[in-house]
């Protein structure tokens, strides 16, 4: 079956929107038709800053989450970046392969460095070259990531093509991403126009993954919304980024239509659908966080449970290693 390959970097807590744009759909890509590999990316975390100390307790908690959401380590390859040393020795190959002319067109590049680019890690420039060895790695034909992600993507088939042709060999696949269907984008509580991130500035922006009840409720009272009441037609919430991604993430949490969500909720103000909202949240975060706990209390448990993911992931990774070394002519033992 195909290769599926994805990750999530442990820079700050899970929140829902890793969680409804990530881990459920990849929950659902589990099975015969694909062979899945997960990944908690911990050297693409540490392109900013992280505090040592938290790091390892941030990569358990991101795998405490895979598995609690449904991530199966029978059905799915689940372990950490780091533990697979093929990952950089791979990435070092492709920094010569990709140009720097490609990287000064990464979008994510020049949102996340801003005003201030010459002072960023050298690793956050390189950041995509990392994510295409992440992939061809394990010459994964299939990435199920967010829009945002699309063009590192990209970049990755570029990187594939100018390898093959290069060393006038067909080794690396031209990968495709796999983009989840609309609204799964979700947006910052607190400004529709941005994406929820677990490293933006106030956590009033953002589910985490591990909020209790009343938090989430206070959360969604708080949240930005605007003075109408809910439309009854989808195409009134053009031009309302707040209404339109609080009905998103309650169409996505309950598996509906937006369509569907309106129909119900058409017409009302938000002083009946914040709660409603809210409800619907714990009713479906509640066993995903209680799950998370119990799991992150056991921390040698998960640590082995990673260890076998990566020596999984290692069977897969060491042949195609050797092989790109003996086509680049690099010698190897
Ligand atoms: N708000 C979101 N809505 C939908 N999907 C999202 N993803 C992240 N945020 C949203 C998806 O989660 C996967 C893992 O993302 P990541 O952790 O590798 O990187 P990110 O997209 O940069 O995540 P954050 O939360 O915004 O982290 P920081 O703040 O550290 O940069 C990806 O598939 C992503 O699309």
């Amino acid at each position: 079956p195909p290769r599926v390959f994805s990750g999530i970097k442990p820079s700050g807590g899970l929140t829902l929107g890793n969680y409804l744009g990530a881990i459920k759909p990849w929950v659902g890509m589990q099975g015969p038709s694909y062979q899945t590999i997960y990944c908690v990316v911990d050297l693409h975390a540490i392109t900013v800053w992280q505090e040592p100390a938290e790091l390892a307790d941030g990569t358990r908690e991101i795998a405490a989450g895979m598995l609690a959401a449904g991530i199966d380590p029978e059905k799915s390859i689940l372990f950490n970046q780091a533990r697979v040393p093929e990952h950089t020795q791979l990435a070092w190959i492709f920094n010569c392969v990709a140009r720097v002319g490609w990287m000064n067109r990464m979008t994510q590049f020049k949102d996340k460095a801003g005003e201030n680019a010459e002072a960023v890690s050298l690793g956050l420039y390189a950041y995509p070259s990392l994510m295409a060895a992440d992939i061809l790695l394990y010459h994964a034909t299939h990435v199920p990531v967010g829009e945002d992600q699309k063009q590192h993507v990209e970049l990755t088939r570029d990187i594939a093509a100018k390898f093959n042709h290069d060393f006038g060999r067909e080794f690396f696949p031209l990968t495709e991403a796999v983009i989840e269907g609309p609204g799964m984008r979700i947006m910052n509580l607190r400004d529709g126009t941005k994406k929820m991130s677990k490293s933006g500035e106030s956590d009033m922006e953002r589910i985490n993954m591990l909020d209790d009840a009343d938090t989430i409720a206070k959360k969604f009272k708080k949240a930005k919304s605007d003075p109408e009441p809910l439309p009854e037609e989808v195409s009134a919430l053009a031009g309302r980024p707040e209404a339109k991604n609080l009905v998103a993430i309650y169409a996505s949490l309950s598996d509906q239509s937006t369509e569907a969500v309106l129909a119900e909720f058409g017409g009302e103000g938000w002083g009946k659908f914040k709660p409603a909202l809210a409800d619907l949240a714990v009713e479906k975060l509640a066993p995903i966080s209680g799950e998370m706990r119990r799991l992150m209390d056991d921390k040698a448990e998960i640590d082995s449970m990673l260890e076998r993911g990566a020596e999984r992931a290692r069977e897969i990774a060491r042949p195609i290693l050797r092989e790109t070394y003996e086509i680049v002519g690099l010698q190897y033992s």
